[in-house]
């Protein structure tokens, strides 16, 4: 009997929780042979809410699913969490400026992170959903002293996902036949959409497709996806904003396939330049269940390298914005 993997997910009666909780509890992400226990964690005001989206679970009769538990905080809702999703925060205001957004949610991550630290399995592996999550991931991780600096991730997938979507679709192929597209940085503007090592259908992306449309529409397109969803919706994006998470979690435990490496934010090495310790993404291998390696020696032009220290760079003036929840 396989012991049951426990998931906690916070703002699980949010738009992202609605499309990721019932795919996690179907086997989607862990596997088909892995049952879950679900560990959701809400506002109190969206306590009512979350219990209809339990009910649904329950409804769905999922045999993998072996348990749901609701709490509204964090150090019940985390208690014994192999892994934790941290989907959960304010989002941003009209009017409101990235800096503003960074400390009105870098107290929540506090709260989160020594909850972690405090509650959650010693060697749990987390993922941070919620805006800005290469920052919030930061403030979530230096509250740990018990569980690993390396198990704080935050999540780049859905901006690696969109680019390979934007070059299977010019290209008339598919999804899968695109390989080895990376994001590197910051989920945000500055964030790097790198094909240089790309391949679609076995040919390099730069020969299939046109040269002016790769640097400038594409890039454009998937650097700026977020805002034209939400205008053409009226609302985030959520399904594969939820697809991407499970993505990320599904290719941590379970390795990265085709490709050579998936985009995942982790703590910096000192990789390419990056200062140490901040939460960027990079080409993440994984070859054995729940570790990665930043791959090393990719030959970079000198517009990527500058680039990527962009990037960087808007990661370490964030950072310093937030330097007393560190
Ligand atoms: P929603 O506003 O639909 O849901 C968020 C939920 O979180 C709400 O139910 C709210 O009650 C709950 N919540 C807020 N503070 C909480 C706390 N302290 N503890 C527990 N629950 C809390 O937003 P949704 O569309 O689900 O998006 C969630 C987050 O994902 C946002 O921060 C959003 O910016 C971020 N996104 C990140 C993406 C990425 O690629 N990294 C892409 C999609 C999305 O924009």
């Amino acid at each position: 009997m396989v012991q049951p993997i426990r998931v906690a997910v916070t703002g699980a009666a949010g738009q992202i929780g609605y499309s990721l909780l019932f795919r996690i509890a179907s086997g989607e992400m862990l596997g088909p042979n892995q049952p879950v226990i679900l560990q959701l964690l809400e506002l109190p005001v969206a306590m009512n809410a979350l219990e209809g989206v339990a009910m649904e679970l329950t409804d769905c009769g999922y045999p993998l699913l072996h348990g749901i538990e609701m709490a509204d905080s964090p150090m019940q809702a985390f208690e014994n969490a192999d892994v934790v999703m941290l989907v959960g925060s304010k989002p941003r205001g009209p009017g409101m400026e990235r800096a503003d957004l960074i400390r009105e949610n870098g107290p929540i991550f506090v709260g989160q992170g020594k909850a972690i630290d405090a509650v959650a399995s010693a060697d749990a592996k987390v993922v941070v959903v919620g805006n800005p999550c290469n920052t919030n991931c930061l403030i979530a991780a230096a509250q740990a002293s018990r569980v690993p600096l390396a198990n704080f991730t935050a999540m780049t997938r859905l901006d690696h996902n969109r680019s390979v979507g934007q070059i299977a679709e010019k290209s008339n192929s598919t999804a899968a036949e695109v390989r080895n597209m990376l994001i590197w940085g910051n989920h945000s503007p500055t964030m790097v959409p790198d094909y240089s090592r790309a391949t679609v259908g076995g040919q390099p992306v730069a020969d299939a497709l046109p040269s002016d449309w790769l640097h400038s529409e594409f890039d454009t397109t998937v650097r700026t996806r977020g805002k034209a969803i939400i205008n053409a919706r009226g609302k985030s994006s959520a399904a594969s904003a939820a697809n991407a998470a499970i993505n990320h979690i599904h290719d941590w435990f379970l390795g990265t396939g085709s490709n050579d490496y998936v985009s995942m934010a982790v703590p910096s090495d000192g990789s390419y330049g990056v200062p140490e310790g901040l939460i960027y993404s990079f080409p993440c291998r994984i070859t054995a269940p729940w570790t990665y390696e930043i791959v090393q020696g990719l030959e970079l032009n000198d517009d990527l390298q500058a680039r990527i220290q962009r990037s960087a760079d808007e990661l370490s003036q964030e950072r310093e914005t937030v330097a007393e929840l560190l």
